[in-house]
């Protein structure tokens, strides 16, 4: 999704297979291809579009075809499994379209995240990209730090060798969200904000399988 602009998901969902005018023979149409009172009828069609199956509700499998980033690559399972988690907040396991419209807002507004931040237009974040993105959202993490996050959300090097090939939309999220996570936990430890925390293994697990 990071990729095609809204409008092209748009078009491309009419031109295939699961068109609009294939509601009415399904089973299911009459229920599911009315949109809510109310509701954007492009969000409607954006949700329709991801709703492969038709069944009113979007899985972690329909969620991820749909994604893509902008070197073709799918999103990360663990990527969209992080985002089923923050919008499926009646916890049903899928995403309905009130949840649905949270979550194409909050891609949204990462995708223009995303763009400022990819300085050379590489659709990748590299590691100086990637530090000027984490200090302007307030974290000023050390230099091994941030080689750290880099290593660990770049996708390998395509040769073996050579720079990093850089972070992808979908691991940057992943990883701006971790950070945050891992941060905020920290902090609700460190009452006296010095800097160090006291914790037990108990607390310190706990932190950790917290994180995205
Ligand atoms: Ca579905
Ligand atoms: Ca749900
Ligand atoms: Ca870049």
């Amino acid at each position: 999704m990071y990729n095609a602009h809204p409008h092209q998901r748009h078009h491309h969902s009419l031109s295939g297979s699961h068109g609009s005018q294939r509601h009415s023979h399904h089973r299911h149409g009459s229920s599911v291809s009315v949109p809510p009172p109310g509701a954007d009828p492009q969000m409607w069609q954006w949700f329709a579009a991801v709703d492969t199956d038709r069944s009113g509700y979007i899985t972690a499998n329909e969620l991820q075809t749909a994604l893509i980033n902008a070197n073709g690559t799918r999103f990360d399972l663990d990527t969209v499994k992080m985002l089923m988690n923050i919008f499926d907040t009646d916890r049903n396991g899928r995403i309905g379209f009130q949840e649905f419209t949270g979550l194409w807002k909050y891609i949204v507004d990462w995708q223009n995240v995303f763009r400022h931040f990819d300085r050379d237009k590489s659709g990748s974040i590299d590691g100086r990209e990637l530090s000027e993105a984490l200090l302007s959202f307030g974290y000023r993490l050390s230099p091994s730090l941030l080689t750290k996050i880099e290593h660990k959300y770049a996708s390998g090097p395509v040769a073996g060798y050579g720079p990093p090939p850089g972070i992808t939309f979908d691991r940057f999220v992943r990883a701006c969200v971790t950070i945050k996570t891992l941060t905020d936990s920290f902090k609700q430890l460190d009452r006296n904000n010095d800097g160090w925390v006291q914790m037990n293994y108990e607390q310190f697990m706990m932190l950790i399988l917290g994180a995205p």
